[in-house]
């Protein structure tokens, strides 16, 4: 089976990664929508970089680990009896340490940067800031995290509707279906007929338009789904 899986910030939760809407989308009193943004980058470069100095951190800091569904996924990639294309929301690298072997972050990742200079991508697991200086072109102040920001366009679109449209199930794993273009992909494998099961903590926004919906936690139901696929 062609299977096509899309993470969201919960199929982390249960690694100590704090979900966007748990804390109701609010970092230090600023709403994630005004900071994780190109104009907020533009007006306070300092708080931005500050914002995902913060997270890269923590996700760096040892107490971060993959948990359960992010290994079951990794199981299912390595299946000869299934074809898994793995797309995620969330820019930390968990489903890589989890061993799974390809990953689309459509929405970036926390420990890369990027030059707005040259365009250079390049790894980055310390502190952006404005004196950081760009290894490829030499220029100052020019970085910036290697993110999808609001009113970004995300990553890998066309590989992705071109997976859905192959596809013979879609998941959707901890997330709340609040963010398009993600949460549209749903729309997408319905209208190709496709079957469609979602895992998730809590009735999301996109619950009711998927066939099948399962209640409860990625590191408990993700492995016994994966089980179920054996
Ligand atoms: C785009 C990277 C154009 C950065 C992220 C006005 C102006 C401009 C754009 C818009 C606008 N109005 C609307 C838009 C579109 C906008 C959007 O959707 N806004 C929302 C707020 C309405 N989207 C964009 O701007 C996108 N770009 O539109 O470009 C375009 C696009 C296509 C075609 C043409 C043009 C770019 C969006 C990307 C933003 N960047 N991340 C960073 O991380 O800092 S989004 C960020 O938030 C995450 O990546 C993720 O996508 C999103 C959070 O969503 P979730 O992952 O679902 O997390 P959440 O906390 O919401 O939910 C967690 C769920 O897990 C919950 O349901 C919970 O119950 C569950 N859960 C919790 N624990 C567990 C669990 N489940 C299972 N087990 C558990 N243990």
């Amino acid at each position: 089976m062609n299977i096509v899986v899309l993470t969201g910030a919960g199929i982390s939760a249960e690694s100590g990664v704090p979900t966007f809407r748990g804390a109701d989308g609010l970092w230090e009193g600023h709403r994630v929508e005004e900071v994780a943004t190109p104009e907020a980058f533009v007006r306070d470069p300092h708080l931005v970089h500050h914002f995902y100095n913060l997270r890269r951190a923590k996700l760096l800091d040892g107490t971060i680990h993959p948990n359960p569904a992010h290994q079951a996924l990794a199981r299912l990639a390595a299946s000869k009896e299934h074809r898994l294309f793995l797309v995620t929301q969330n820019i930390d690298d968990l489903h890589e340490r989890g061993g799974s072997p390809d990953v689309l972050h459509m929405h970036g990742e926390l420990l890369k940067s990027r030059c707005t200079e040259c365009g250079a991508v390049a790894d980055c697991r310390e502190d952006l800031g404005r004196a950081s200086v760009c290894k490829a072109c030499g220029h100052l102040d020019c970085l910036r995290p290697h993110v999808v920001w609001f009113g970004e366009m995300p990553f890998g679109l066309d590989e992705i509707s071109v997976a859905i449209s192959q596809a013979d199930l879609f998941v959707a794993i901890g997330t709340s279906g609040n963010v398009y273009p993600a949460a549209g992909f749903v729309f997408l494998a319905r209208q190709a007929g496709i079957k469609t099961l979602e895992i998730n903590l809590e009735v999301s926004e996109g619950t009711r338009i998927f066939h099948e919906s399962r209640r409860g936690r990625a590191g408990d139901l993700v492995p016994q789904w994966v089980d179920e696929l054996q």
